[in-house]
């Protein structure tokens, strides 16, 4: 009895607690701050759920089994051979549920490459090791480098740990400014080797490819500053070229890129020909 009420005891963590703290855990995906990121997050959760209730039936009947069926209790077991029902119902649960996954699945990708009526663009490309942001509308090249401060570390004796500096290389000398609310489409590229431009919030992997522009769109909801990384091993400085985006409501988008212009009034002369390694 006491060993019934344990395996029912791990049931219910099974299909209760465990999933719902795995839900709104910090190792889940975010739910991101644009329409892609919310339905990718939607999507992550339903295969999720469905992976629950797989497990829930599986390890239930496993269970099941064991307490009721052991030998103990049965010592000559039943003798069953092939049963054509059976069969036919768990191949057509598993086509169901693939369906039932790959169908919106789909939807998403397609509307996640869908950049028809983009209202501005920015081109992304990859080096070894930084990330260029080129707004062609305005002639603006942006240079985003691992910042310094990003490599600092906590002082021994601190008591601290050495990585809990905040944003431990993640921070960029220059961000990726965008508009709050406008669809954006990036056109991302390499130069040298295959980079990927990583920002889990706003729900964009995209390898950067040397010889081939792929394209993707945001549309940030919420003014913030989200963070990312290169995400495909690219050479020993790998590690030292995050990407920070800084989404900022349209007027202050606006005030940026005049204030960028007076700053640097070359980028219009330079926009085809740069040189990341000197910058
Ligand atoms: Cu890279």
């Amino acid at each position: 009895m006491k060993h019934q009420r344990f395996w029912v005891w791990i049931a219910l963590m099974g299909v209760g607690a465990v999933p719902r703290t795995m839900a709104a855990s910090l190792y889940n995906l975010p739910r991101g701050v644009t329409p892609i990121s919310h339905e990718i997050y939607g999507l992550n959760m339903l295969a999720f759920w469905i992976m629950c209730g797989i497990a829930a039936v599986v390890f239930g009947a496993i269970t099941w089994s064991i307490i009721f069926h052991r030998r103990s209790r049965h010592p000559k077991p039943a003798e069953f051979h092939e049963s054509t029902v059976l069969e036919v119902v768990w191949t057509v649960i598993p086509f169901i549920i693939l369906i039932v996954m790959a169908v919106p699945a789909a939807r998403v990708l397609l509307r996640a490459e869908n950049v028809h009526h983009s209202e501005m663009t920015v081109e992304v490309t990859g080096y070894q090791w930084l990330w260029r942001y080129t707004y062609p509308r305005w002639h603006i090249n942006v240079y985003s480098r691992l910042a310094n401060s990003s490599l600092r570390i906590a002082p021994l004796n601190s008591g601290l740990s050495p990585y809990s500096v905040p944003h431990y290389l993640h921070s960029v000398t220059h961000p990726l400014v965008l508009p709050v609310g406008e669809k954006v489409r990036l056109l991302i590229t390499s130069k040298d080797v295959i980079h990927s431009w990583w920002v889990p919030d706003l729900g964009v992997q995209m390898d950067a490819n040397p010889g081939l522009v792929n394209s993707i769109w945001v549309r940030i909801e919420k003014p913030g500053i989200y963070r990312g990384q290169c995400n495909q091993i690219c050479g020993w400085g790998h590690a030292y070229m995050p990407i920070v985006v800084v989404a900022e409501p349209k007027a202050q988008f606006q005030a940026w890129v005049r204030e960028w212009q007076e700053r640097h009034p070359a980028d219009a002369d330079d926009a085809s020909s740069p040189t990341p390694q000197g910058s």
